[in-house]
């Protein structure tokens, strides 16, 4: 069975290149598995019928001839067991990997969207709270990085959804502040497989555009 992706069919274009399929399309690309987008709207998305694939109504939703899911880091760590560009084999190897997935959706992510969500008349004491939890997460990771291409010496799924979660702190000017991070991310960005995700992502925005 070819495999399935949901995806939106347009979004506003301030959500254009986020929305969460591209982690999953990213995976495919590196690890060269064909796939079909299904692409939704509002309607589908509230439908019983969708329901029963993705509970929340969101995207992404996978399914393949094996197993059905939701939860785009769930995907890409199943796709990660199916391909060794994504992870290596050996047991040792593959739980580095699981690891820093984990690491990405849990110790980097929610910062990340504290700070991005922040409300303009938030409450200074706790701006600063937010920023402060977030730095922390992003010193210690640079750290990790510093004098490492990658998070585990080769790309793995790991600088998948890291890169995916660090890149939402461009536009706020967060990512600047970390060059180490800010370099890894353009590095994983390159990647042509990740272009190629991007382009899949945006393709169906520019023919479904509203008039
Ligand atoms: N934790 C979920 C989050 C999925 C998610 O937030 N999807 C967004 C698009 S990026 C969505 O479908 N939003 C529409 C909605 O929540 O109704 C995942 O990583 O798959």
């Amino acid at each position: 069975m070819t495999i399935e992706v949901s995806a939106f069919r347009w979004v506003p274009p301030f959500a254009q290149g986020y929305v969460r399929d591209l982690r999953v399309r990213w995976a495919l690309e590196e690890a060269a598995l064909p796939y079909e987008a299904t692409l939704i709207d509002g309607t589908v998305q509230k439908s019983a019928a969708y329901r029963e694939w993705q509970p929340f109504g969101q995207v992404p939703a996978y399914k393949d001839g094996d197993v059905e899911m939701f939860e785009s880091g769930a995907i890409v760590l199943h796709l990660a067991t199916r391909s060794e560009a994504l992870a290596p084999r050996d047991a040792a190897g593959h739980a580095r990997v699981t690891t820093w997935v984990i690491a990405a959706l849990n110790s980097i992510e929610p910062f990340a969207h504290n700070q991005i969500h922040l409300e303009a008349d938030a409450g200074a004491a706790w701006k600063e709270q937010v920023g402060t939890s977030l730095d922390r997460r992003l010193a210690a990771l640079s750290a990790w990085l510093d004098g490492k291409e990658y998070l585990e010496g080769r790309f793995t799924a790991g600088d998948l959804i890291m890169t995916t979660v660090l890149r939402e702190l461009v536009d706020c000017g967060t990512l600047a502040r970390y060059p180490i991070l800010d370099a890894y991310r353009q590095r994983c960005e390159a990647r042509p497989a990740f272009g190629r995700a991007m382009e899949a992502q945006m393709r169906p925005f520019r023919e479904n555009a509203p008039a």
